[in-house]
């Protein structure tokens, strides 16, 4: 079976953004596409670890056929043992998890995430390093830079390996190993949460969940979990079989995209207790009460407050982290706590060395993601499953225990505006234009609300020192009010800008007025100091989270 040399050409595009590097499926499909950023990858690694490595996807179209590829790639490169989730599946948290159980070297993830699939849709490929974690942006650089002057790549020519079945095989060099994508993963979550008591919860009718998969990855993870191991009925599973185009849905767990799961919670009588979503690779997780919708940001903050309720945080937490745009409800229970808060950038690879250095042991983002230091990677079912714990310990609904949480800290009340699609030269312009009246802005008072701070949000790493600048720009109105401003890196097209709105209000004043409501005001000020409807000429945003 020959190895050979190919020569290429580079593309100039391969720039990983947010989160891997995502473009249209048919862009991925170009000649050599795949394969020069494959090989990108791998010419990042120091020889020491370019020995092991994983992959496997969320089962969106082009995953059966950019695996083989892969495969090709990694005998081609000498790696000596391969793992690949059974069927390709796999889900970013089991993902994260392997990759540290078995000590590889890393893992490529085939997935674009919350975006839609299909032959038309997007298609992504992510690097995790040997702790787990998304690379960071030094290494992402490093893939970008010798993506963009690439000229060969090695490659096995050999026939696609069957995935269906848990079998080795010795290829050239390699050993490649098929392996059970589910069973790691979820003898994890049982060793962090109370299995038996749950068990005992459903079967006696006390506790119901109905779980949507939205036909993406986490549908084998949560039969195996909620059905298998905890006794819940087939039926609290919707769209749980995996498809490539996610039955042609947008598999992005927010109230636009999970109508038929909101119809479930918001039935006047009979709803279950906790409704639940994940995103197409796993790792996202919303969580509804019966007609209540928790926040995120909330999410983690109550997640904080109740870690010693759930087995695995008995002992407590060490500190908590937030990305910048997530409300700073989490700050304040780290305050009571007295543990560090820290605020990151957008995306999960900012919370990986305060993780690996143990100055944290909860971290989330406002995009439905929570996770903690079990793995490197936000972790939909994790959530979930620490939800239906505290439900469980507590003999609480959703709503009480979030209204509770508020009497005691107050609410953090919080809105996302997302534009997405529009002209990138305008959406650049707007921001551009904040950025140079930042320094003019502190003291300035807008309708009652007095900026008291204007920045575009620069990170120092406090573990390697590293700076990420540009990172968003935040107003800042005291303990009061807050609103961030910053463009997406994971769309494939045109520029998305969103807009984050956030208001404390203090435990003893209004605490349950609708989120809409009680932020018309700021959003006001928000159109005042960045006419994003003026500029762009829509009249309101696409998606409202
Ligand atoms: C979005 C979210 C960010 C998240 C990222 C990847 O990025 O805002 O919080 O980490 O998606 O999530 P952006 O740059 O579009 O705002 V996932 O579940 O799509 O890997
Ligand atoms: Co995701």
């Amino acid at each position: 079976m020959p190895i050979r040399t190919i020569s290429t050409q580079p593309y100039t595009d391969q720039k990983p953004g947010t989160s891997g590097l995502r473009k249209r499926v048919t862009q991925f499909q170009q000649p050599h596409y795949l394969e020069n950023f494959v090989q990108a990858i791998f010419d990042s690694l120091e020889p020491e670890r370019r020995n092991t490595l994983l992959v496997g996807g969320d089962g969106r179209y082009f995953n059966p056929e950019a695996i083989q590829t892969i495969l090709r790639l990694a005998v081609g490169n000498g790696f000596h043992r391969i793992l690949v989730g059974q069927h390709g599946y796999l889900s970013t948290p089991a993902a994260s998890l392997l990759i540290r159980r078995y000590q590889l070297d890393g893992g490529i993830i085939l997935s674009a995430s919350h975006n839609p699939g299909g032959p038309d849709g997007d298609f992504g490929v992510k690097f995790n390093t040997h702790s787990g974690g998304p690379a960071s942006e030094k290494v992402t650089s490093r893939i970008h830079q010798l993506a963009s002057s690439l000229t060969q790549y090695r490659i096995a020519e050999m026939e696609p390996l069957p995935l269906q079945a848990c079998e080795s095989w010795q290829v050239e060099e390699s050993q490649i190993e098929i392996i059970d994508s589910v069973q790691d993963y979820s003898d994890l979550m049982q060793e962090l949460f109370d299995f038996e008591l749950i068990r005992e919860r459903f079967a006696g009718g006390q506790l119901r969940i109905v779980y949507d998969a939205m036909h993406a990855i986490t549908g084998p993870y949560a039969r195996e979990i909620f059905v298998n191991r905890l006794g819940a009925a087939q039926e609290c599973l919707l769209n749980a079989e995996p498809k490539p185009d996610f039955g042609n849905a947008h598999p992005d767990p927010n109230l636009a995209h999970t109508s038929g799961l909101q119809a479930v919670m918001n039935q006047s009588s009979g709803a279950p207790d906790l409704g639940a979503a994940s995103d197409g690779d796993g790792d996202r997780n919303m969580i509804l009460g019966q007609e209540f919708f928790v926040t995120p940001s909330d999410s983690l903050a109550v997640l904080a407050a109740n870690a010693q309720q759930v087995p695995g945080y008995r002992d407590g937490i060490v500190g908590v982290a937030r990305s910048m745009p997530t409300s700073r409800a989490v700050d304040r229970v780290a305050a009571q706590l007295d543990v560090a808060c820290y605020e990151t950038p957008t995306g999960w690879k900012f919370f990986g060395n305060l993780l690996d250095d143990g100055r944290i042991t909860f971290c989330g983002e406002e995009s439905f993601g929570t996770g903690s230091a079990h793995i490197r990677e936000k972790d939909g079912l994790w959530a979930v499953l620490f939800w239906l714990n505290l439900l469980a310990v507590r003999s609480e609904s959703v709503a009480e225990i979030i209204m509770a949480h508020w009497r005691e800290f107050g609410r953090d009340y919080y809105t996302r505006h997302d534009y997405e699609n529009i002209d990138s030269q305008i959406a650049e312009q707007l921001v551009a234009n904040l950025r140079t009246q930042l320094t003019s802005l502190p003291g300035r008072s807008i309708d009652g609300f007095v900026i008291t701070a204007a920045d575009d949000f620069c990170y120092k790493d406090p573990v390697d020192g590293s700076l990420s600048e540009h990172q968003g720009i935040r107003i800042i109105f005291g303990q009061q009010a807050r609103i961030v401003v910053r463009l997406s890196g994971t769309g494939t097209e045109g520029a998305t800008l969103r807009l984050y709105i956030e208001q404390y209000e203090p435990p003893e004043g209004e605490l349950f007025e609708a989120t809409g409501q009680f932020l018309k005001p700021l959003l006001a000020v928000s159109e005042n100091l960045l006419p994003i409807c003026h500029k762009t000429g829509r009249v309101g945003p696409d998606v409202i989270t």
